[in-house]
């Protein structure tokens, strides 16, 4: 079933060199860039994007991280690509995260508040609809 997702190299990535070797793991497993653009968030994109964490500890020190350098949005197409694209990013955690993942090959801890742990992907067929709505307009 052809599904689109929404992903975001976020800061630490876009920071680091890594949004060409993230979007290459992503189209090197099969699934197409249907659109992509860099660029700043706004305060009203996160607190949209990230309505289901308002009011957890780590909400605004990830808000103020998503806010602290340019992001990449990217919409993804493929067969079964929300959960695809989930299980190439890895476990939240990049310290944990399994080796042959984005997050677990190429992220890890850094001491700070929130995980910084390079990639967003949607995680259900009505949050990319929603998300892709909130960056693509
Ligand atoms: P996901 O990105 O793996 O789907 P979510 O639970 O949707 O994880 O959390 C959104 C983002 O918030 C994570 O990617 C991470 O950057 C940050 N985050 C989530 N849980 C924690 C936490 O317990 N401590 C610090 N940061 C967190």
């Amino acid at each position: 079933m052809t599904e689109r997702t929404l992903i975001l190299v976020k800061p630490d990535g876009v920071e680091r060199g890594l949004t060409g070797e993230i979007l290459r793991r992503a189209e090197t497993k099969g699934y197409r860039i249907a659109e992509l653009k860099q660029l700043r968030a706004s305060t009203e994109q996160l607190a949209a994007h990230y309505a289901e964490h308002e009011g957890k500890p780590f909400y605004q020190p990830l808000v103020d991280f998503m806010l602290s350098g340019p992001v990449v949005a990217a919409i993804l197409e493929g067969d079964r690509v929300i959960e695809g694209f989930r299980s190439l990013a890895g476990t939240t955690e990049p310290t944990t995260a399994a080796p042959g993942t984005i997050r677990g090959d190429l992220g890890r801890d850094w001491g700070e508040k929130v995980q910084k742990n390079l990639v967003h992907g949607s995680d259900s067929v009505e949050s990319a609809e929603r998300e892709i709505g909130i960056w693509f307009g």
